[in-house]
């Protein structure tokens, strides 16, 4: 970082928003190309999500080995002790990343950005923040993730109520006893599936709300043997997970069949689901099933029926058995984003656990007590919000970021989401922002998808300085072709049928459009990185 004199502004090669898994990435490439580079995170510590969303059993849904940075240097000393790991884990594995990679003199927490203008004639940003301090760059770099702008629904007298109210996204740092407390929880979304699995067992009563259910998926959690994981890394298996996370639609390390649902006969139909869903777990069932499951509405009623039966094992109580596996679904299977659980659905068939079904009973109002319905009130100690995300559109269109026509992202924005490839766009010349809209961002594994934005990024800077380029801004032509990729993808899949965060649809008034790019992760990195071939396509240099 240059020097600060009395009046002198700060000046970095690179500031990067935000401390977590895609900043980290970039920090270790774009310094190796001799770059200065700076984070600036508003919170005390590493770990993005990880350190906002503390919440009670807050963990993981990509399993070990591709949920961390693809570096050896980083995984050949640290291992995963769980499968999916849960956050103080990741916490834990982000200090190892700050010690390994020696970051002390290039984060700087509790530094919050508030926007940011581009100076026309210097091809630099500068950004301002909240302590009013200021920081130039010729590179802007928000990485700050599709969930960094929390939702809490205008529940009627919310601010009456004198207990503990806690929302997931911003949990306290030193946590909250819930032991024998009698509980009220909106929200069954990946947060509130594992809060209520969590606590359900501890509280003394835990009232669920819920507006949709969430078809959960088994994680079948293990232990992992730390020996039997440095033979794996030993192996070379590491890295080639790591590898196969290119090949594949998500980031994982599976994909689809090249399979009908229909080309199986039921038996070995009923024998490949249960395969997916109770012997292998995880996200197998959604991603690495027949290829139609997600296109065709048969198919997919298919994959419903049987997850269906299969969880209805589970659930003794007939009310909830028909709020959580209701006959006919609201949306089709798998176009909301299913949860991994751990005996969620044993949890939520104890008798001290209550679920209201918020479109049949919505909560009228809240008042110092609790939260009522037309069922009556529920007197509770605690209320927890797990009520998402204004998601992935919402944590750019908070700053203030200014573009060379004077506009925020916001107002860019204001007649629909448009990027170029889900990483830049026109007006804002030398900012690219990853893991944010029209990427493969919340269809997709976060360490692949920033590892590969990274790759693009670390690549178009090194290209640009031996080019001497100084400028260099997505054209608007680039920018309608992705819209247009984006909504052809999407049109074609069955996710356009589900209100969902994927769309916008979970905030009123939010524009209804597909936010994530559903083309899949290969050919996603064929566009980003084909960008920079035949001088640049696509992009405006100077
Ligand atoms: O947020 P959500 P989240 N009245 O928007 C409900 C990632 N993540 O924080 O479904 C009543 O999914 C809303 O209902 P509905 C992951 O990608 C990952 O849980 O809109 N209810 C929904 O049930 C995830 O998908 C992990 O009808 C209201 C819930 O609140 C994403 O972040 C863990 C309501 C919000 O669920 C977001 O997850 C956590 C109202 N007025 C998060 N308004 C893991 O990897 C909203 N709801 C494990």
């Amino acid at each position: 970082m240059g020097s600060m004199g009395e009046l002198e502004i700060p000046h970095v090669d690179v500031l990067l928003v935000g401390a977590g898994f895609a900043s980290f990435t970039l920090l270790n490439r774009l310094r190796k190309l001799g770059l200065s580079v700076t984070i600036y995170e508003k919170g005390s510590a590493a770990g993005g999500i990880w350190y906002w969303n503390c919440y009670p059993g807050a963990r993981v849904d990509s399993d070990t080995p591709i949920y961390q940075l693809f570096d050896k240097e980083l995984w050949e000393d640290f291992t995963f002790k769980e499968r999916y790991a849960g956050w103080p884990e990741l916490r834990r594995y982000f200090k190892h990343v700050e010690k390994k990679w020696n970051v002390d003199d290039h984060v700087e927490y509790n530094k919050h950005v508030d926007g940011a203008t581009f100076d026309e004639k210097k091809h630099q940003w500068t950004v301002d923040c909240s302590d009013g301090s200021e920081i130039t760059c010729r590179w802007f770099i928000p990485c700050i993730g599709f969930a960094s702008r929390r939702y809490t629904p205008p529940v009627p007298g919310l601010s009456e109520f004198q207990g503990e109210t806690y929302h997931t996204a911003v949990w306290p740092q030193h946590g909250v006893n819930l032991k024998g407390k009698r509980v009220a929880q909106i929200g069954t979304g990946a947060s509130g599936i594992q809060v209520a699995q969590e606590i359900g067992p501890v509280v003394k009563s835990l009232t669920l709300y819920q507006r949709t259910p969430n078809f959960c998926l088994p994680m079948n959690q293990r232990k992992l043997d730390p020996e039997e994981e440095e033979k794996k890394k030993a192996n070379g298996d590491y890295e080639k997970a790591m590898n196969d996370t290119r090949k594949t639609f998500s980031g994982f390390t599976y994909d689809f069949v090249e399979k009908k649902t229909f080309d199986d006969s039921p038996e070995e139909r009923e024998k490949f689901y249960h395969k997916l869903l109770v012997e292998e777990g995880g996200f197998r069932y959604w991603l690495n099933t027949y290829d139609d499951m997600l296109f065709d509405q048969k198919a997919n009623d298919e994959a419903y029926n049987f997850w269906r039966k299969t969880v209805l094992k589970r659930i003794k109580n007939p009310e909830k058995q028909k709020l959580l596996a209701p006959e006919k679904p609201p949306h089709p299977w798998g176009t909301k984003r299913p949860s991994l659980e751990q005996r969620f659905y044993e949890v939520m068939d104890q008798d001290s656990v209550t679920i209201i079904d918020v479109n049949e009973n919505p909560i009228t109002g809240v008042n110092a007590k609790g939260l009522e319905t037309k069922l009556g009130l529920v007197e509770v100690d605690v209320l927890i919000l797990a009520t998402g995300f204004d998601s992935v559109t919402g944590s750019l269109a908070q700053l203030n970021i200014r573009g060379t026509d004077g506009g925020t992202i916001k107002d860019h924005w204001a007649n629909g989401l448009k990027t170029s490839m889900g990483i830049a766009i026109p007006n804002f010349p030398n900012m690219f922002f990853l893991y944010g809209p029209q990427a493969p961002t919340a269809f997709s594994n976060g360490p692949s998808c920033t590892q590969f934005q990274a790759e693009f990024v670390e690549e178009a800077i090194k290209r640009l300085r031996a080019d001497n380029i100084t400028r260099f801004e997505a054209t608007e032509e680039a920018e309608k072709d992705w819209c247009n990729r984006m909504n052809e993808k999407w049109d074609k899949t069955l996710f356009p049928l589900a209100k969902s965060w994927y769309s916008g649809a979970n905030i009123p008034g939010k524009r209804v459009e597909p936010l994530n790019w559903a083309g899949g992760m290969v050919e996603y990195c064929e566009s980003l990185y084909g960008s920079l071939d035949n001088d640049y396509q696509g992009w405006k240099t100077n």
